[in-house]
């Protein structure tokens, strides 16, 4: 489809800016998918990377690959990284997790100096907030938590993997959350951040360095 075609686009396009030598953050979601691959492509070709990923399913398929992996405890700084998003608005802010990697992806998103966003067409919003907004909870605040997701006006519902709720790598849930249009991502990811128990929401508020989008056949880029 044009949509696989355009993150396949915008995934060549980001792997450009990889050079010998660097500490490389690996996404998650398919887009970040095609990055990957790109990746192995160009550490079988002599690429010098070595790399931290952002989920399981992402460190499985770059070791499929034979791309150098490191634990992220054993680095201090990440020199790029480059991930997927489900929304961004003309701010470059971000609705990430819809694949459910959001909290890994945030703390490697901190620890990275030039995070490099990749996306089809659709992603692209005025406003943030049609995507519902992945936020992870532990088990035993979901219910606490969801609660004071509703005095924030908005209405969360315990994403599910078949008949039990899903669990993260970090075998927390996530809550899908509707808050209707956000023109102040930063306001409410300050509310968020202050419920207990709730350690990651999808808000990447001016983390992004640049998004490189796939459109039809070509690449638009977005510069903070
Ligand atoms: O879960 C995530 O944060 C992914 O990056 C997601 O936001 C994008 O997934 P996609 O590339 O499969 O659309």
């Amino acid at each position: 489809t044009s949509i696989e075609f355009e993150k396949k686009l915008a995934a060549k396009e980001a792997v450009k800016l990889l050079s010998d030598g660097q500490t490389v953050g690996l996404g998650s979601g398919s887009t970040a998918g095609y990055a990957i691959r790109e990746i192995g492509k160009l550490v079988k070709n002599g690429l010098q990377i070595r790399a931290i990923p952002t989920s399981d399913h992402s460190r499985d398929l770059a070791a499929s690959l034979a791309i150098p992996l490191v634990d992220i405890n054993s680095v201090d700084t990440i020199d790029i990284t480059i991930d997927g998003a489900d929304e961004f608005d003309p701010s470059l802010d971000l609705i990430k997790g819809g694949g459910g990697a959001l909290l890994r992806e945030k703390i490697v998103a901190a620890m990275t100096t030039d995070l490099i966003i990749i996306v089809d067409s659709a992603k692209k919003v005025e406003v943030l907030g049609a995507f519902k907004l992945p936020i992870e909870v532990i088990p035993f605040a979901s219910s606490f938590v969801l609660r004071r997701i509703t005095n924030l006006n908005g209405e969360g519902t315990v994403r599910m993997a078949g008949a039990t709720e899903y669990l993260t790598d970090e075998g927390n849930y996530i809550i899908d959350a509707t808050f209707g249009p956000i023109r102040d991502p930063s306001s409410l990811a300050t509310e968020l951040n202050g419920i207990e128990g709730l350690v990651g929401h999808g808000l990447f508020v001016q983390m992004a360095r640049k998004v490189i989008m796939g459109v039809d056949s070509t690449t638009k880029t977005f510069e903070a």
